[in-house]
């Protein structure tokens, strides 16, 4: 009897302690979350850590994944090879992607080999893919202020039906798109921050932009660097200027921190990756995701460590999203 309940409250307390840690979505590696609603679904465009190396980021190829809950997903397998865009070189390493919408088409915005942007259309959000325009979107060698290092693209769809692009590592970047969504419709411009605290010459940008609106306020998120934490500044418009407020994510046990957030069943939803697999790391990184909350005045709470992922404590439906 005492046998059977010792098992039992470790089985509890097992139970316990599982619900209140961040889950991997999937059992593979994967990194650098492009999570979007289309439709009734969300879809999750990632890095594809599981085919690399395991010693540098060179896979070659992305990953989809899907999910109608945020709980149960769906992997759609490795749905682009950096193939597909035939001005790339052989085995040019396909890093942190986004996606975005338009009238009906999907456009994949690629980083390819570290120097390029390449974007990808399809009438479907898991394609088939083309390339979109025959050469890279954004070339480091051909334009103007592209920065050293031109990956980590992000979108951002204003309510005025102008699409911004955000990307680069060390300087920020921004550029219009045009409405076709394939050319850029202006220069490449620094986006600027200010308001980093000077006792702290940590906190600056490193990497991974991305914006998101809320409660009136553009909120521009990213990484401090390598090992970096998600920190995030806000501003009166996409552009910016944007002023630092403060840490959403603390640095992680690996080398990289990447998020992106999005809306969805009453709630924001904060994605990144992290070490949560056996035989995880800088190199294969997996991707979970947590409710982000706001204060009244407008600042985000940071990210508890524990934090269970969200499904678990939101069973709140809806439309078109199923019960669990
Ligand atoms: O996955 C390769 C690179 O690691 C991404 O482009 C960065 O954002 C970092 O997460």
């Amino acid at each position: 009897m005492v046998y059977k309940s010792y098992f039992l409250s470790f089985g509890l307390l097992a139970c316990c302690l599982a619900a209140n840690a961040a889950e991997p979505i999937a059992d593979r590696f994967i990194a650098d979350p492009s999570p979007h609603v289309f439709g009734d679904t969300v879809y999750l465009y990632a890095t594809d850590d599981e085919s690399n190396s395991g010693t540098y980021w060179d896979s070659t190829s992305w990953r989809a994944y899907s999910s109608r809950d945020l709980k149960h997903w769906q992997d759609e397998g490795s749905f682009l090879s950096v193939d597909v865009f035939a001005w790339a070189q052989k085995d040019a390493k396909a890093w942190a992607p986004e996606m975005a919408e338009r009238d009906g088409h999907y456009y994949f915005y690629a980083p390819v080999g570290g120097d390029k942007i390449g974007v990808a259309v399809a009438d479907n959000p898991l394609g088939p893919f083309k390339d979109a325009i025959g050469a890279p979107l954004i070339d480091r060698a051909k334009d103007k202020n592209a920065g050293d290092e031109p990956i980590d693209p992000a979108v951002y769809l204003d309510n005025q039906g102008q699409a911004w692009l955000y990307f680069g590592t060390r300087v920020p970047k921004v550029v219009k798109l045009s409405p076709d969504m394939t050319s850029l419709a202006g220069p490449i411009l620094d986006v600027k921050i200010s308001g980093f605290p000077k006792d702290d010459p940590d906190k600056k940008y490193g990497e991974a932009p991305y914006l998101h609106h809320k409660n009136g306020l553009y909120y521009f998120t990213f990484s401090t660097g390598w090992p970096g934490q998600i920190v995030y500044a806000t501003g009166e418009s996409p552009f910016g200027p944007f002023t630092y407020r403060g840490v959403i994510l603390d640095y992680l046990n690996i080398s990289t921190n990447h998020q992106a957030i999005i809306d969805i069943m009453d709630k924001t939803w904060f994605f990144y990756h992290d070490n949560l697999l056996p035989g995880g790391g800088s190199h294969k990184r997996s991707i979970t995701l947590a409710p982000l909350e706001y204060k009244q005045n407008g600042e985000i709470e940071e990210i508890r460590k524990n934090h269970t992922n969200g499904p678990q404590i939101s069973r709140k439906t809806a439309p078109g999203f199923i019960e669990f």
